[in-house]
């Protein structure tokens, strides 16, 4: 089954469109301890919100400290015996070859699927990704329109595509790009609800758009959700809360499936 309808599945169970990003502030790998105390606070998080969440998306905060085999895959194996989804936000940037490597070693770890950046095109770049990927029937979820200041200077300057000479702006021929690919998910910011509706207009019902910026960028969930979001991908809010399961569950009953 396609990685989009997999979470599907699992948002309809727990009737949560709430993907958590396990993110943690940096901790000096130099002290003793501290990968272990790292881990820990990994595991209970997802222990504590489970039942508020549809999947759990990595960074580099946890691969960089803990390594991808011993301390990472224990955690994804942690995620699935919760019968939720892992995804890995690796922003996969690079060339081919390279590219189906990192989603290798990801996916050997036992991820569901993995985030990658659309302006390296698709020959070469893209398109080896969705092959090893839809090979190992895990998903590729690509960034739209990033929730970050900054976000305007790439994805919202305007291209000329250079097979029809049509001018656009980048995160509309992206979102064009994504329904063409067949991407299972869209990242669009939640600080730009705006933009959220423009790119739904594209994608409509076909790829679902995951959403993050809600809280700790001054995003709202619910202007998200309003403007065509599906998934939420929620931080430092439910993270750095000093009780991070009534935070998830606030959250998860106020921006329900249904
Ligand atoms: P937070 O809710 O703590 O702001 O975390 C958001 C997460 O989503 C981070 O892991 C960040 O790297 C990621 N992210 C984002 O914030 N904006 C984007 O446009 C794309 C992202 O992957």
């Amino acid at each position: 089954m396609q990685f989009k309808f997999k979470i599907q599945e699992v948002a309809k169970a727990n009737n949560s469109r709430i993907v958590l990003a396990l993110d943690f502030p940096f901790q000096n790998p130099n002290n003793n301890n501290s990968s272990h105390e790292l881990f820990s606070k990994a595991d209970a998080i997802i222990e504590q919100v489970s039942s508020y969440i549809c999947a759990v998306k990595f960074n580099n905060h946890l691969v960089l400290p803990l390594g991808l085999f011993n301390g990472v895959k224990v955690l994804v194996e942690h995620v699935h015996a919760k019968g939720l989804l892992a995804i890995m936000d690796a922003k996969v940037n690079d060339i081919g070859n390279t590219n189906q490597i990192i989603a290798d070693y990801y996916y050997a770890a036992g991820f569901d699927a993995i985030i990658a950046n659309p302006f390296i095109g698709w020959e070469d770049g893209l398109k080896p990704l969705f092959e090893v990927s839809r090979k190992q029937g895990k998903g590729v979820i690509l960034l739209t329109y990033m929730s970050h200041k900054g976000a305007a200077e790439g994805y919202g300057q305007t291209v000329t595509d250079p097979v029809t000479g049509v001018s656009m702006s980048q995160y509309m021929m992206f979102a064009q790009k994504d329904v063409t690919y067949a991407a299972d998910g869209a990242v669009v910011g939640a600080t730009v609800p705006e933009k959220i509706k423009e790119i739904y207009q594209i994608l409509g019902e076909k790829v679902p758009i995951y959403s993050p910026g809600v809280g700790s960028q001054g995003g709202s969930a619910q202007d998200a959700v309003k403007a065509g979001a599906t998934y939420l991908i929620v931080g430092r809010e439910i993270i750095s809360a000093e009780n991070p399961a009534a935070v998830a569950r606030k959250l998860w009953d106020s921006t329900k499936l249904i």
